[in-house]
C-alpha cells in the first residue's frame, strides 16, 4: 500500500519541497518495482504527484518501454543508499539496491526537474560519501528554566516534545522526515546532550514515546538515536555506581539496551556527552573515555547500534590568569592517547574546531591524529555563535573549508569517516528555522554530508531552485547575493582574525568584548595596550600549534606564515603587526568592522527590492530580521572599534570617527 505523503499543518512553510515540486514527477507514466516500507513511501510520493499533475503509477509490471519513469529495486552493487540513474529511449530509469537508495533517487529526479526527462543521458551512479548523516536535536522534553525548550534553539519550541511528552500529533514530524530525506540526512537524535532528569527516562520507562517518533520518521529512512546520561545506572537503575568496568553496570546497560531495541528494532544508538560542562562520566571512576564508550558500544553491538561519544571534554573551571592552560588543547590531549582503544561500535564525535563553533577556527587537530578511531565531525547548524538566526549567515563555505581540510596523515575515507553530524537549527516555528534563510544552512549541511566536496555555491542554488520554483532571475540572483557572502560579512563585524567569542556571556548573542575575558571558561583574547591574540606557539605559548601534523604545525607556528584569518587564534601580536594583506592588525579591525556593517546595509537593500517577488510572509519575516541584524552589526562595530581604539590609542588611518 502506498504511504500517504505527510500533510503539512496549516501555515507551515514547505521549505525545499513546495507542492509544485511534485510537478517534476507528476504528469508521467511511472512504473515502480520492488517492495518494502520505503518503496511504499516512493509510491506514495508518486501517487500524490499524479493526483496533482496527472499521470499514472503502476507497480511491478514488465517494463515495455511505455514508461517515462521507472523506479525499481535491483542489483546489489549500490549499497543500501546508492542509486543509478539513466535516460534512454524516452525512459528515465532509477535503480537502487535498497529502499533508501530508491527514495534518494526519487528526490534526485525531483531536483533535476524537467532535465530528468529531457533528451538522453548516460548512466550515473550516486552514493553518499558518508554513511552517517545526522542531526542532533538539543531538545528538552520539558521547558528548561534557563535554556528554554531547545538548548541554543532559535526557532521556537521542539518539533518532538510538547507539554512534557512526545507530541500526540506527529504530522509535522513526518513532514520533517520527508524534508530531511530530500537533502540526504538519515539519522537524528531527539533529545539534548545535556540530559536532565525527565529526559533521562526516555531510555527506560518512557522509551515508548521515542518509539512513536521513530515510527513517524522511519518511512523516510531516518533512524532515531537518543542522548543518554552516563550516570543512568545510578539515577534510573538504583545501582551504587556507574563504573564502566563494573559487571552489574554492564549488565544494566545490556538489559536497558535490549528493551530499547524491543521498542525500536532499527534504533540507531546513543549520543553521550560525558565529563563535560557538569555531565557525569568515567573520570569519576578513574576510567578512560574509551572504557566509557566501550561500555555502551558493547551493549549496542548485538543489535547493530552505535554509540556517539562526544570529544567535547575540557575544564570549564580553569584559572583565567594562567596563560599556559589552553582549552583548545583539551580534546586532543584527552583523546589522542586513546587511539586504537575504541570499540568498533563506538564513534568519537569531534567538533570541527578545537573551541566551540566560532565563526572562524582552525580545523581540530584531533581529526588528523586518530587514524585507528572512527571519527565523526560535528558542525553546528543552529547559529549559536553566528547570529542566532536573527542574522543571515550561510555557513556552507565554512563547512566546505573544514571538510576539504587535509591533515597530512589522514586515514582512509577523509576527515569525517565516522560520519557528519550537526546540531539542528529547527523548531516548531512556521518557517522551521526562525529565519527563513536559515533553511539554506540545514539543506546545505545535508547535501555536504552526502558529498563533502560539493561546491557550496551550487548547493545554495539548488536550495534556491527548490524553495523558490519558477522564480525570475532577479529573485534567484538576489537570494544568491544575500546568502553567498553572508558568513564572511558576519565574520567582519564580529570577533576579528580568528580570536573568537567577545559575545555576551550565557546567551551568546551580541557583543561584549571582555564578556568572557575574566571568567573560567577558557575563551580569551588577551588584549592589552600593546597587542591582542592568544599565543599558541611552541616557544612561548601553549604549544597547541604543535598538535598538528606537517605542514600545518609549522605554518601555524610562525606569525609570518600563519594565515591572516587565524592570526589571533595562534598568536599574540602588536597592533602594528602587518598582515599579509598589507594592513596592520588595528587597521584591519577598523576596516572590516566598517565594511561588515556596509555589507549588511547593502544586503538589506537587495532584500527590500525583492518584495513582491515571493510569498509576502517569507519576505516580511526576513525584512524584520534584517532590521535587527543591522542594529546588532552596528553595535558590534562600535563596541569592537571603540574597545581597540581605547586599548591601542591608534586612530583610524582613514580618519573615520571611532568613539
Ligand atoms: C556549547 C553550548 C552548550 C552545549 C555545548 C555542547 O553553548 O549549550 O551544551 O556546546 O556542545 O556550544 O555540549
Amino acid at each position: 500500500m502506498p504511504l500517504p505523503v505527510p500533510v503539512l499543518p496549516e501555515g507551515v512553510d514547505p521549505a525545499w519541497l513546495p507542492p509544485v515540486a511534485f510537478r517534476a514527477v507528476g504528469g508521467r507514466r511511472t512504473l515502480i518495482r520492488g517492495s518494502g516500507l520505503l518503496v511504499e513511501t516512493v509510491h506514495g510520493e508518486l501517487a500524490e504527484a499524479c493526483r496533482r499533475f496527472g499521470g499514472r503509477v503502476v507497480r511491478d509490471a514488465v517494463p515495455d518501454g511505455a514508461y517515462d519513469l521507472v523506479l525499481g529495486l535491483g542489483g546489489d552493487d549500490l549499497g543500501d543508499e546508492g542509486f543509478a540513474a539513466v535516460r534512454e529511449g524516452g525512459t528515465t530509469t532509477v535503480t537502487a539496491s535498497g529502499g533508501r537508495g530508491l527514495l534518494y533517487g526519487l528526490f534526485h529526479v525531483v531536483r533535476l526537474g524537467e532535465a530528468a526527462f529531457t533528451g538522453g543521458w548516460a548512466r550515473e551512479v550516486h552514493r553518499p560519501a558518508l554513511a552517517l548523516r545526522m542531526l542532533d536535536h538539543w531538545d528538552n522534553v520539558a521547558v528548561h528554566p534557563v535554556m528554554g525548550q531547545v538548548e541554543r534553539g532559535y526557532a521556537g519550541g521542539s518539533l518532538f516534545w510538547e507539554d512534557g511528552r512526545a507530541r500526540r500529533e506527529l504530522d509535522r514530524v513526518r513532514a520533517y522526515g520527508r524534508l530531511l530525506a530530500a537533502c540526504g540526512i538519515n539519522a537524528i537524535s531527539v533529545n539534548n546532550v545535556n540530559v536532565h532528569a525527565a529526559e533521562a527516562r526516555l531510555l527506560t520507562d518512557r522509551i515508548g514515546e521515542v518509539a512513536e517518533i521513530a515510527a513517524a520518521l522511519r518511512p523516510y529512512g531516518i533512524r532515531t538515536h537518543l542522548s543518554v546520561s552516563f550516570a543512568a545506572p545510578i539515577t534510573l537503575g538504583g545501582l551504587p555506581t556507574a563504573d564502566p568496568l563494573d559487571e552489574t553496570v554492564r549488565g544494566w546497560w545490556a538489559e536497558a539496551t535490549r528493551r530499547v531495541y524491543e521498542a525500536i528494532p532499527d534504533f540507531g544508538g546513543y549520543v553521550v556527552k560525558a565529563d563535560s560542562e557538569g555531565q557525569p562520566g568515567p573520570f569519576a571512576y578513574s576510567r578512560s573515555h574509551a572504557d566509557g564508550a566501550n561500555l555502551l558500544a558493547a551493549a549496542l553491538e548485538p543489535f547493530g547500534g552505535t554509540v556517539h561519544w562526544r570529544a567535547f571534554v575540557y575544564d570549564h573551571r580553569q584559572d583565567w590568569r594562567d596563560r599556559t592552560t589552553d582549552r583548545a588543547r583539551s580534546a586532543y590531549d584527552h583523546f589522542v592517547p586513546l587511539d586504537g582503544e575504541f570499540a568498533a561500535h563506538a564513534v568519537l564525535q569531534v567538533k570541527h574546531g578545537p573551541m566551540d563553533f566560532q565563526v572562524r577556527e582552525p580545523v581540530s587537530p584531533l581529526l588528523g591524529a586518530m587514524p585507528r578511531t572512527r571519527l565523526a565531525v560535528e558542525l553546528q547548524v543552529t547559529q549559536e555563535y553566528t547570529g542566532q538566526q536573527r542574522h543571515v549567515c550561510w555557513l556552507g563555505p565554512m563547512w566546505s573549508e573544514v571538510l576539504r581540510f587535509r591533515p597530512e596523515d589522514i586515514g582512509v575515507g577523509g576527515l569525517a569517516r565516522g560520519g557528519l553530524v550537526a546540531v539542528s537549527n529547527v523548531g516548531d516555528d512556521p518557517f522551521w528555522t526562525g529565519h527563513p534563510l536559515a533553511q539554506a544552512n540545514l539543506y546545505t549541511f545535508g547535501r555536504l554530508a552526502w558529498q563533502p566536496d560539493a561546491e557550496p555555491g551550487a548547493v545554495l542554488d539548488e536550495w534556491i531552485g527548490l524553495g523558490f520554483p519558477d522564480a525570475p532571475e532577479e529573485l534567484t540572483g538576489g537570494l544568491h547575493a544575500v546568502l553567498d557572502g553572508s558568513w564572511r560579512t558576519y565574520e567582519k563585524y564580529t570577533a576579528p582574525l580568528g580570536v573568537g567569542f567577545m559575545v555576551q556571556p550565557g546567551h551568546h548573542y551580541g557583543p561584549s568584548v571582555d564578556g568572557y575575558e575574566y571568567s573560567p571558561w577558557g575563551t580569551y583574547h588577551f588584549a592589552d595596550r600593546d597587542g591582542v591574540g592568544v599565543d599558541r606557539g611552541a616557544a612561548s605559548g601553549t604549544g597547541y600549534a604543535g598538535q598538528y601534523g606537517k605542514p600545518w604545525a609549522e605554518l601555524y607556528e610562525s606569525p609570518d606564515t600563519c594565515p591572516d584569518e587565524l592570526l589571533l587564534f595562534f598568536h599574540h601580536v602588536p597592533y602594528g603587526h602587518v598582515l599579509k594583506s598589507g594592513k596592520t592588525v588595528i587597521q584591519h579591525i577598523y576596516d572590516t568592522h566598517f565594511e561588515g556593517v556596509e555589507e549588511v546595509e547593502e544586503a538589506r537593500a537587495v532584500w527590500d527590492a525583492l518584495a513582491g517577488l515571493m510569498d509576502p510572509a517569507r519576505h516580511a519575516r526576513v525584512a524584520e530580521r534584517y532590521e535587527e541584524q543591522l542594529r546588532s552589526a552596528r553595535e558590534w562595530r562600535d563596541q569592537v572599534n571603540s574597545y581597540f581604539f581605547r586599548k591601542s590609542g591608534v586612530p583610524d588611518g582613514r580618519g573615520r570617527r571611532i568613539h
